[in-house]
């Protein structure tokens, strides 16, 4: 019978990439029992599931790892700037190795259920493969893209040539050579993948719903140089994320592009156009991310751009996207992505102009007509953000389930806690300023920020936290408030909760906290200095 009684731990962590990894180290530290269930056979997250050919970091590789240890930041040299999925991957092998994390980690555990028991003040938690355990808080890791997205094409499951999602990629290497290939999905996934396949793909068609607003990464290795410039900055780096609008080394530049005369905003366009990473985006004038006129004039720059690096000049138009401006949607960074479209073993289909009509055993059925493909390649991304949580049956207090009680979108406590939910708290959860930015620099602030709380809870003996709806209303207030302003939530995408994969995802919602992470930072130290204040303690 003893054998029956589910394991005991004072917190549960579900997943070990970033977040979770980050507090399992901190929690443990202040001496509390600690598992993280990871549903993959090793740590990583994002970096070990998203094994596709051309997945890399969009963020500076040294502006991206973890910031609170020395030993890691002094112990790793990262090659590149902008460093590509199996080194990044090594990365959290290598930090997990560093704070021997692997002890508490119980992988291949696939969290199926979590309800809050009230009498016992705590949780039970479930797995696919009959594990059961217990403990007072619970923690989700799961990250904001990690269930991947199939599209809903009739005849998908049918066809009998190779076929992969990215976010699912195989373990073993994968061979483009001479095959006629087809990518569905051109988002930042897409377009890394794509400049991969069209290397040494015989045929690639690239099968495009809306194009995006593609910019120049501008990647190159490392030299010893500035590897040793790079370890001798490190607080300065980090220091300068922390004031930064979405924890990057870019930030908006501070003067407004309507006030700037034409010929100084088109040399600073090239500068940013020339540089490597998000400046264009990130680092441009600040009036581009609200002001339609000011946006309009950037992507007029970045439109002339397409076209000038598209010899074909209706495939450059196909390119060009005109339903929203640039920056509205994320902007996915590019390695000769446009010239792509000049080779011969490449071709590009409008798939609104030339529906996909089914996927059938041999390949792909459009409006015009038939295709025969050797492999088709699904770059159709994620249940974005809300996925993660609907795929495990939460219930909080009263048996209400997460996903009942986000039906209509969801709400949220600094994108932390949810009210009725007590003890549980979601690292990068919907609302969260995480989401949209450099996400282990909120990833950071998040873990530090729970851990805090928790250390206060044990100093004072306290057992339960929880959110009140009063505080719940006016985050989601806040959210809504600061997101309005922003252009970005007047387009349809993940960052506003958009999937037409996915039932009742047509609507916009309040996916992301957008009014940046220093703002961030202060309203949860804030919350923290008047005492947790929205939050019942016990
Ligand atoms: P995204 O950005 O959600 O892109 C998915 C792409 O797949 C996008 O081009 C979609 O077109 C396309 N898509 C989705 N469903 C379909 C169907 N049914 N038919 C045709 N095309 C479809 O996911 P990513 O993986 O690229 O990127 C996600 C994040 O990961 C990214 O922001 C980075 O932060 C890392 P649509 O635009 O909806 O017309």
């Amino acid at each position: 019978m003893a054998n029956d009684q589910p394991a005991r731990f004072d917190a549960i962590i579900v997943g070990a990439g970033i977040s979770g990894m980050y507090m399992l180290h901190r929690l443990r530290e202040q001496g509390l029992k600690v598992q993280v269930l990871e549903a993959g056979d090793d740590v990583g997250g994002t970096w070990y599931w998203n094994r596709y050919p051309g997945a890399r970091f969009d963020s500076e590789s040294w502006s991206y790892g973890y910031a609170f240890s020395r030993e890691i930041l002094d112990e790793w040299n990262w090659s590149e700037h902008f460093s590509g999925q199996p080194e990044n991957l090594r990365y959290c092998r290598f930090a997990a190795e560093k704070l021997d994390l692997k002890r508490d980690i119980r992988f291949e555990t696939n969290v199926v259920s979590a309800h809050f028991d009230e009498a016992a003040n705590e949780w039970a938690i479930a797995a696919e493969d009959g594990y059961k355990v217990r403990a007072r808080l619970f923690i989700t890791a799961i990250g904001p893209l990690s269930v991947p997205q199939m599209p809903v094409i009739e005849g998908v499951d049918d066809f009998e040539g190779e076929s992969w999602h990215t976010a699912r990629w195989p373990h073993r290497p994968v061979s483009f050579e001479g095959k006629r290939v087809a990518v569905i999905g051109t988002g930042a996934t897409g377009v890394q993948l794509i400049q991969e396949v069209a290397k040494t793909a015989g045929h690639l068609t690239v099968l495009q719903r809306r194009p995006n607003w593609c910019a120049p990464l501008h990647n190159s290795p490392i030299t010893p140089e500035e590897q040793a410039d790079i370890h001798s900055r490190y607080d300065e780096i980090y220091a300068h994320c922390r004031t930064t609008h979405g924890g990057f080394i870019h930030d908006a530049d501070p003067r407004r592009l309507l006030e700037t005369p034409e010929n100084e905003r088109n040399a600073f366009f090239e500068q940013k156009y020339a540089e490597p990473g998000f400046g264009i985006w990130m680092g441009n004038f600040r009036d581009t991310f609200t002001s339609e006129e000011a946006n309009r004039i950037l992507s007029d720059f970045v439109a002339r751009k397409i076209r000038e690096r598209v010899k074909d000049p209706e495939t450059a138009e196909k390119l060009i996207p005109k339903d929203h401006g640039f920056g509205q949607r994320r902007v996915p960074m590019e390695t000769r992505y446009y010239e792509v479209y000049n080779q011969d073993n490449v071709d590009l289909i409008d798939i609104v102009a030339d529906p996909i009509r089914r996927i059938d055993r041999t390949g792909i059925e459009l409006e015009s007509g038939h295709r025969d493909f050797d492999m088709i390649i699904f770059a159709t991304g994620f249940d974005a953000v809300l996925g993660g949580f609907n795929r495990i049956d939460i219930r909080g207090l009263g048996g209400q389930r997460l996903s009942d009680k986000w039906a209509e979108g969801p709400t949220t406590y600094l994108g932390l806690q949810v009210a009725g939910f007590p003890n549980m708290f979601t690292l990068v959860g919907p609302q969260n300023a995480a989401g949209f930015g450099n996400i282990p620099r909120g990833i950071e602030q998040n873990v530090e920020w729970v851990a805090g709380l928790v250390r206060h809870m044990l100093a004072n003996g306290l057992t339960y936290v929880g959110a009140t709806p009063e505080a719940e209303a006016d985050w989601l207030d806040e959210v809504a408030r600061s997101s309005d302003k922003m252009l970005l939530s007047k387009a349809d995408s993940w960052f506003t909760g958009i999937n037409r994969n996915v039932e009742g995802r047509s609507r916009r919602v309040y996916l992301l906290y957008t009014a940046g992470m220093p703002a961030f930072r202060e309203k949860c130290d804030a919350v923290a200095r008047d005492g947790y204040i929205g939050m019942v303690l016990a």
